[in-house]
């Protein structure tokens, strides 16, 4: 199977999850498998929050109603994929660079079904370079401040998020206490978002295997 046949797989195996109401809906190339999923079954659910601005495109494109997260209440689900996962449900996220509504979405759902195919699964977090959401004016602190802590920052060049902010990619740091590290990154003056996502882990990865879809709690 190729990688793309396995987001479509676990996008489709997340289908059984989706609840009447209003979803929360993540971004990048297997949430897009699973919007294209939810687009077949879409008078089962009344409407979805994106967590991002293409995500949200996709969403109204399939005729799916998009709400502002500020219009609902607590979310049932939010269903993302990620760049890297642990065992321990705990993610590096943000490589499209979504990260800080991703983040937000997240926080408002009860479950967090994370999405992704075998590469994604890790013992170790930080091969993946660690997106970093930082307000333009804080840039060059906040890359010194990455750099005490051993990673070497990188700007993404061209690249301004959702949000109007730059990000920073850290490469070099070994991830050993996730909750730890998003802790002290939350602490530097100017940054928006890291993206460790590991004080709010998933709740459920569907790991898409060459055996089948893998269901993680
Ligand atoms: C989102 O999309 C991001 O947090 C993550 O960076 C990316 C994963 O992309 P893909 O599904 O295309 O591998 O989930």
């Amino acid at each position: 199977m190729t990688q793309d046949e396995l987001k479509q797989a676990v996008a489709r195996a997340a289908i059984e999850y989706v609840p009447q109401g209003i979803i929360g809906v993540g971004t990048g190339s297997t949430a897009n498998f699973f919007i294209d999923e939810l687009a077949k079954v879409k008078g089962r659910f009344d409407g979805a929050v994106a967590s991002s601005e293409a995500t949200a495109q996709r969403l109204k494109s399939h005729g799916i109603s998009v709400y502002e997260l500020n219009d609902v209440g607590e979310l049932e689900i939010y269903v993302d994929g990620a760049d890297e996962i642990t065992k321990h449900m705990h993610m590096i996220k943000g490589g499209g660079g979504a990260l800080t509504r991703e983040k937000i979405v997240a926080a408002c759902a009860k479950q967090f079904i994370c999405l992704a195919d075998a590469s994604k699964l890790v013992d170790l977090l930080g091969n993946f370079p660690l997106p970093v959401e930082v307000i333009p004016m804080a840039r060059s602190y906040v890359a010194r401040e990455l750099a005490k802590l051993g990673g070497q920052p990188r700007l993404r060049e061209g690249f301004i998020t959702d949000n109007g902010n730059v990000i920073l990619d850290v490469v070099g740091l070994t991830i050993m206490n996730p909750v730890e590290l998003e802790t002290a990154l939350n602490q530097i003056v100017g940054v928006v978002t890291n993206g460790l996502f590991a004080l709010r882990p998933a709740d459920v990865l569907l790991l898409g295997t060459a055996d089948g879809v893998k269901t993680m709690k």
